[in-house]
């Protein structure tokens, strides 16, 4: 080996040496990484080293390129090695430091509420469910037929003008009622097979009414029929009184008053005493001790005859709930408008359901 090369080796061997021991000290993977730049970069030492490649003779120059490649392999296995160790150090630092407090109390997840209105039609429907009537739903877009002249309601009846609606075509429209599932009901019923038709229909119903405090142009209904033999008033008046004790308060009393629908006779209007002041008299029940609650009546024969039921065997009693107006009440609303403006703060406010 010429002074040349020995010199070279000698250098290469130093700088071996200087590297294991920097590495050995090096605490962190930045000092790790500036100790291969320093090294082994295109600036480092030594890339300095290798350039004396050109000086030597041919026969050396393999031996340089030897040297050089053991410098490699001793330090990248000796830094790796190292890289290992500080890792995990680096690691249970960032731990430590990151190191959480598990007694704060947790994120609340916020659970949604059903909405005030299928709260009232489910307590409806349980309520009825519980009298031993089934629950049936009827189409939203219903035909004149059912909607009007099967409730007994011709072409050209006055008493049309109280439910004016909106029409898609001349015979289809948005049904103003939850009445014409009456029909539909009676149709299908088989009174042979399946003993006395008892049902309640609750839906969206819809009229050309201008929205005020308490009428909106979409509001809900619930429905209930009774078709069987030997139906009177007595049956209607204790079926609803269950209905007033259930859904407002056991206390709870009810008054029928003369009306005018055309698919009962007779028909009433039901009034239930005045579950905020007991019948005294006070702002909700306007002064009078009765608020006014749903309508209803004996099935007008004609009704029950257009849906192919003998009227001299059968008679039936129905009602109609207004669901808006029974959740208002019950619930102090002030505007049936709050349950279609979907403000968070209005709807969060009840998270009931069951009576
Ligand atoms: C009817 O709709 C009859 N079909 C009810 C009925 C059924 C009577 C079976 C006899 C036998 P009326 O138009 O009164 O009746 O409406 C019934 C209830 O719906 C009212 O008492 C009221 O609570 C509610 N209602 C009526 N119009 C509106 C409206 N624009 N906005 C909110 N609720 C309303």
């Amino acid at each position: 080996m010429n002074d040349k090369l020995l010199v070279v080796k000698e250098d290469v061997d130093r700088l071996i040496a200087t590297a294991i021991q920097e590495i050995g000290t090096a605490e962190s993977s930045k000092a790790l990484q500036d100790i291969r730049v320093k090294y082994t970069g295109k600036k480092g030492e030594l890339t300095q080293i290798s350039k004396q490649m050109k000086d030597l003779e041919k026969d050396e120059k393999p031996v340089l390129g030897q040297l050089i490649n053991e410098f490699h392999q001793t330090f990248n296995k000796t830094i790796e090695r190292k890289q290992e160790e500080v890792t995990q150090k680096e690691l249970a630092a960032q731990l430590a430091s990151e190191s959480m407090d598990i007694s704060l109390p947790g994120r609340r997840q916020n659970f949604g509420t059903r909405h005030l209105l299928t709260q009232t039609r489910e307590d409806l429907e349980d309520l009825f469910l519980g009298m031993g009537y089934q629950v049936i739903e009827g189409p939203e877009v219903e035909l004149d037929s059912y909607n009007f002249e099967k409730m007994n309601l011709p072409k050209n009846h006055p008493a049309r003008d109280m439910q004016d609606t909106f029409y898609i075509s001349e015979e289809v429209l948005l049904r103003t009622h939850t009445s014409p599932v009456q029909a539909r009901a009676m149709e299908k019923h088989d009174f042979e097979k399946n003993g006395p038709l008892k049902m309640v229909s609750p839906g969206k119903v819809f009229r050309r009414d201008n929205d005020d405090a308490t009428h909106s142009h979409q509001f809900h209904q619930l429905e209930g029929l009774l078709v069987a033999e030997k139906i009177t008033m007595a049956d209607l008046k204790g079926t609803l009184l269950q209905f007033a004790k259930a859904f407002f308060g056991e206390e709870r009393e009810i008054r029928l008053r003369p009306s005018f629908f055309s698919f009962t006779e007779p028909s009433v209007e039901v009034d239930v005493s005045c579950f905020k002041c007991g019948g005294q008299g006070c702002g909700i029940c306007k002064g009078t001790g009765w608020i006014e609650v749903l309508g209803a009546g004996l099935v007008h024969p004609n009704v029950l005859e257009m849906s192919g039921i003998d009227s001299t065997k059968y008679s039936g009693f129905a009602f109609g709930v207004g669901i808006d107006r029974v959740a208002m009440l019950k619930h102090n609303v002030d505007d049936i408008r709050h349950f279609y403006q979907n403000d968070l703060r209005f709807l969060t406010q009840f998270k009931g359901g069951q009576n």
